[in-house]
């Protein structure tokens, strides 16, 4: 196989010919679909005019190729494995195709597959291809006219983008309908999907009174869960009139429900596909995690409407265009409709672990990247959550008044087209006056930048004086980083009045609570008028995707805990203060020390606990202690077994000092009120669930009574996967093993909830877990084609239990590798993504390092798709 080759950004080329309308017909088969294809082209009015026309095309079988009804000859037109050409076409014209595919062997989910019998379509990124030729790439917009015929009684329901216009019937029991979507769009937004559905409906009237059909589509036993993403889709429309004043434009808005999805969801016109994790809930079946991630995918997907459908990627290098502009959408709304300051912890806490790693490892990219062999695997961390960390410090840097009228400009000078990054950020710029071309490079530089901060109070002058060094390390291909411009929110917390001193510097007053611009590599900030010795609060809300670090003290730190205004920051210093301590543990365990608990942290437990909140959410998150992964991410050197004894050490010692207190809030956080997915509720039971945790990590009698009732009580899945997890976790396999049965034999039937069945018994702790990871392949349950099972079992095997995956023998890597050279032949997307924690040897010791290394030699060795010979590349390069 010849090496695939690399697309680089600046060799964009606008296309030679556009379409101005499509119109498809499907005839629908399991082993050859038929795809007749009408294209109306011209040629673009940049163009040369003696350009050939290219149409992509993939593992289709032609059959027919016309031009204004004319068949094409032999000569006229090149075929080959990855598209079409033809020679010498007119200025204008219609091009007529028809194609054979196979749905029922795509086991790669991309193009036209079956799931459950049901047919469905992932064109993102580039999926159109394997439908139909055409000139698959998002700058090429058009509008589309899909006829699907199908069988009658076996689909009876045949959905596409845009309005049903027609329908009848056809001999030989079939069926069809015709869908039009007027809106113009690139090939990477068509869906089809034919089954046999059942739908929820709704209706939602737009704030200039249109009245918006809302469907969901399920199969017939998930009638019942569709409840909660109804409601958070209207809440998302609403919200997204109230805050960007944007108005959903068809009359019709669906979404459907497959078992068999790559990713979380697609925002294809008028007609989202979901992942069904992604949009099914119940009380009994998902956690109160779940509801909530469903209620941002389902907004998040709504966003695109406009961040990305109407508005769309010139390429895909520009996709955090999208990408990064509706995640902060997205959490915008969870954290208006939500606890915002939860909100806010939960999704830094992910992105200093994940993106953090990404960035560190071989596969480190900028936000937006200037070349790829396969798109597919760039819909990483860094795209998505970088970049929306990114527009939320555009956001911050002009403001909300300012960025909402960069926004508005955005949609209304750019409705309809393919745009870059620029065009978004320009806007931004133009809207707020201000010169953004140093934060530009936000978007090119790929790493962590890391900010030195040290101060010092000259009581003399009463001035504080905080110098702020900034660095971003190499990253492969970039070896030389230039500085950024870096927005830091702090506040200078008195030590004597533990309150926000106001900020003055250079004369101008900031507020007690105010930003400074980094913008050379060392900078020194003289705050006047500073009336006390104070303790910096920097970084406030995680201003900036940095890692900052700063000599703080951990009477410091406890006091900042106790005082700090700004919630982020008072969960910031209690995870800080802990790493201290687990950093010395650390430390004790490698050098075979006595391990001893640092009493400050204890006090500073106490001191949570005994003084309550009335934000119990935010309690709940101050006394969650860092993961393993965060931990690992903080060290030098990964020590596997270290961090994984030091952070058991620090919940027991916490968990024996403090086991009354634990209790006590336990038991006052229950509640036997119906189970509803709303704040106030999911606060009382995190909090009581993480006291639990910590009664259980010691195995406390009393513990494990509770733990045994919550668990038999069997009021919602939240808690009951809590007790379940408890149990599994802990030594106790006498009531394990009764439980995880009665649980599995319960929820046989359900295929999300099996998944969680996977995932809590691949994360014990104990030695067994590799060998019933293997075991668990086995189960009739199990499939290595559905990748909801794969990220169940393997995935969270090998990102969240560390301490086994990391087995000094190498087993968990071995293993590891084995799926991925399977999953390479049946779905390369998902083995590109499943051996990503194979690419980070680098981080770990000699030996493990070895050992990984062989691994992902053994899978090189293989036939690779382009998708995993990518990322084998970059780990072993
Ligand atoms: N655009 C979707 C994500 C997505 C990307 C690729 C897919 O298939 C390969 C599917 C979904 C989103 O941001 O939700
Ligand atoms: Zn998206």
């Amino acid at each position: 196989m010849s090496e695939p080759k690399p697309t680089h950004r600046h060799d964009y080329r606008p296309p030679a010919y556009r379409v101005t309308h499509v119109a498809l017909t499907f005839e629908l088969d399991p082993a050859a679909t038929t795809v007749k294809a009408s294209l109306q082209l011209e040629r673009h009015p940049q163009s040369r005019g003696d350009e050939p026309l290219e149409l992509d095309g993939e593992q289709l079988t032609l059959k027919r190729i016309a031009i204004d009804g004319q068949a094409l000859a032999g000569d006229e037109y090149t075929l080959s494995d990855t598209g079409l050409v033809v020679h010498g076409p007119p200025g204008q014209f219609r091009l007529d195709t028809e194609v054979e595919i196979a749905p029922r062997e795509n086991t790669a989910l991309e193009g036209l597959y079956l799931s459950n019998g049901m047919y469905c379509t992932q064109c993102e990124a580039e999926g159109f291809r394997r439908i139909t030729y055409y000139p698959d790439r998002p700058d090429v917009m058009a509008t589309f006219s899909t006829t699907v015929i199908g069988d009658r009684a076996s689909l009876p329901v045949l959905l596409s983008n845009g309005n049903p216009v027609e329908r009848g019937e056809l001999p030989g029991g079939r069926h069809f309908v015709t869908w039009d979507d007027p809106f113009p769009k690139p090939s990477y937004l068509f869906a089809l999907v034919a089954g046999d559905l059942n739908k929820v409906e709704d209706r939602f009237v737009t704030m200039s009174g249109r009245e918006v059909t809302l469907q969901i589509w399920v199969e017939e036993e998930n009638l019942g869960k569709t409840d909660h993403a109804m409601a958070s889709l209207k809440r998302a429309m609403r919200w997204d009139e109230e805050t960007y004043g944007r108005e959903y434009d068809l009359d019709l808005f669906m979404i459907v429900a497959v078992n068999d999805f790559n990713m979380g969801a697609m925002e294809n016109k008028g007609l989202n596909i979901f992942n069904s994790a992604a949009v099914l809930t119940h009380p009994h079946t998902a956690t109160d995690a779940a509801f909530q991630r469903v209620e941002g995918i389902v907004a998040h997907e709504y966003f695109h409407n406009w961040s990305g459908n109407r508005v769309t990627c010139r390429d895909w290098f520009q996709l955090s265009l999208k990408e990064g502009f509706t995640v902060f959408r997205d959490q915008c709304f969870s954290a208006d409709v939500n606890s915002a300051a939860v909100k806010r912890i939960e999704d830094v806490a992910f992105f200093r672990t994940a993106q953090f790693a990404e960035d560190a490892g071989p596969t480190a990219h900028p936000v937006r990247p200037d070349h790829y062999i396969e798109i597919g695997n760039f819909y990483t961390l860094t795209i998505y959550e970088k970049g929306a960390e990114v527009v939320r410090m555009l956001r911050n840097l002009v403001g909300w008044e300012a960025f909402r009228r960069g926004s508005d400009l955005y949609f209304e000078r750019f409705d309809g087209q393919a745009v870059t990054i620029e065009d978004f950020v320009d806007c931004m710029a133009e809207a707020s006056g201000q010169d953004l071309s140093q934060f530009m490079l936000w978007y090119s530089q790929a790493g962590t930048p890391e900010i030195d901060a040290y101060g010092e109070y000259d009581y003399a002058h009463a001035e504080y004086r905080l110098t702020l060094r900034q660095r971003t390390p190499a990253t492969p291909g970039q070896p030389e980083k230039l500085p950024l411009h870096i927005p830091v929110r702090l506040g200078l917390v008195g030590t004597k009045s533990g309150r926000d001193l106001p900020l003055t510097l250079e004369g101008q007053s900031l507020g007690s609570d105010g930003v400074i611009h980094l913008r050379e590599a060392e900078q020194t900030f003289v705050f006047s008028d500073v009336a006390e010795a104070p303790v910096p609060s920097l970084l406030r809300g995680f201003s900036a995707p940095v890692q900052l670090r700063f000599p703080y003290g951990r009477e410091d730190l406890a006091f900042l805990l106790a005082n700090d205004s700004d919630g982020f920051n008072r969960w910031d210093a209690g995870q800080r203060l802990a790493m201290l301590a687990l950093d010395d543990l650390i430390a004790a365990h490698r050098n075979g020390v006595e391990k001893v608990m640092d009493t400050r942290v204890v006090e500073a437990f106490r001191a949570l606990l005994e003084r309550g909140s009335d934000d119990k959410a935010v309690l709940a998150e101050m006394l969650t202690l860092p993961s393993e992964a965060y931990i690992a991410e903080q060290q030098p050197l990964v020590d596997v077994e270290a961090i994984h004894a030091a952070r058991d050490f620090v919940k027991q010692s916490l968990a024996a000092t403090l086991r009354d207190d634990f209790l006590r809030l336990y038991e006052e956080n229950v509640s036997d009120a119906p189970y509803a997915p709303e704040p106030e509720q999911i606060a009382r039971r995190s909090l009581k669930n993480v006291a639990l945790s910590y009664l259980m990590a010691i195995e406390d009698e009393q513990g494990i009574d509770i733990v045994r009732r919550q668990f038999e009580a069997d009021h919602n899945m939240t808690d009951v996967r809590h007790a379940l997890t408890l149990l599994t976790h802990s030594s106790r396999d006498d009531l394990a093993a009764p439980a995880l049965r009665a649980f599995g034999e319960k929820w046989a039937h359900d295929t999300l909830v099996m998944d969680q069945w996977f995932a809590i018994q691949v994360t014990r702790p104990q030695a067994d877990a590799l060998d019933r990871v293997k075991h668990l392949m086995a189960h009739p349950a199990f499939s290595l084609k559905n990748p909801n099972k794969v990220r169940a079992l393997i995935g969270t095997f090998a990102n969240q239990n560390r301490i086994n995956f990391h087995r000094a023998d190498g087993e968990g890597y071995r293993l590891l590798a084995d799926v991925v050279i399977e999953l390479n032949r049946l779905n390369p997307e998902i083995a590109a993504r499943l051996v990503t924690p194979l690419t980070r040897w680098q981080r770990f010791d000699e030996s493990r390092q070895e050992l990984m290394k062989g691994e992902l030699e053994r899978i090189r060795a293989e036939k690779l798709s382009p998708n995993v010979y990518e990322v084998i590349e970059k780990a072993l390069a």
